[in-house]
């Protein structure tokens, strides 16, 4: 594979798109996404250049979404939450969203944080750019390098999803920990994937 790179583009499908060709390493940030994705098929929305929209290249590891959140979280300021498995909470509104997706030889994490738009009831920083991004990227550079345990151990300081009452797919209990491999355990059941709802 070639040198890593840092690509900073106008308008993009999906920053993951372009990232998912470069090499490890590389970092690919837009201004804007005409086709943005969410997990599930999902879409993400943003007005041109009212959000961070970037994609990180990296090794693989199986607690990636979990590390970047705690990097995205430490990167938007003390009062954001993590939800379970990876949304940025500000007062328990939607701040910004991870994506994790894997190929054979690497793993591409995206994140959107709001900055100066937000749609109907999620929430925004209203911090510049490229302060929000420089933070981004020193913490994901620590997080995704760090040893399981403390990746573990600093989500659940961060977590607004546990010691609550939610539903997850069907179910509906107490959130009461996270397993070693990110799942989330809720009323003794193990959940590796789905989606959350605070009760
Ligand atoms: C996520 O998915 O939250 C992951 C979002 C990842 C976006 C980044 S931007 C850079 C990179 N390139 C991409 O194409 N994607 C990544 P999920 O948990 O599935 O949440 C998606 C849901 O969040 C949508 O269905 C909406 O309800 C909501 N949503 C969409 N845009 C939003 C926004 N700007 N702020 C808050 N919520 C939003």
């Amino acid at each position: 594979m070639g040198k890593p790179e840092v690509l900073r583009l106008e308008s993009v499908t999906s920053t993951q798109a372009i990232a998912r060709e470069l090499p490890i390493g590389s970092i690919v940030m837009a201004d804007h996404q005409t086709a943005g994705r969410g997990r599930l098929e999902r879409r993400w929305e943003a007005p041109p250049g009212r959000a961070l929209l970037v994609s990180f290249v990296l090794d693989r590891n199986p607690l990636l979404s979990l590390a970047a959140g705690v990097a995205a979280a430490e990167a938007c300021g003390p009062e954001v939450r993590l939800k379970w498995p990876n949304d940025l909470l500000l007062d328990d509104r939607k701040l910004g969203g991870i994506l994790v997706e894997v190929a054979p030889d690497k793993a591409v994490c995206g994140i959107g944080i709001n900055l100066t738009w937000a749609p109907p009831g999620a929430a925004m920083i209203e911090q510049p750019r490229d302060e929000v991004f420089e933070k981004l990227r020193a913490k994901i550079a620590t997080w995704s390098a760090a040893p399981h345990d403390r990746v573990l151990s600093r989500w659940r300081e961060l977590s607004a999803t546990l010691g609550r009452r939610i539903r997850i797919d069907s179910t509906e209990g107490l959130a009461q920990d996270i397993g070693p491999h990110g799942e989330l355990i809720v009323d003794g059941r193990s959940f590796v994937a789905g989606s959350v709802t605070h009760l």
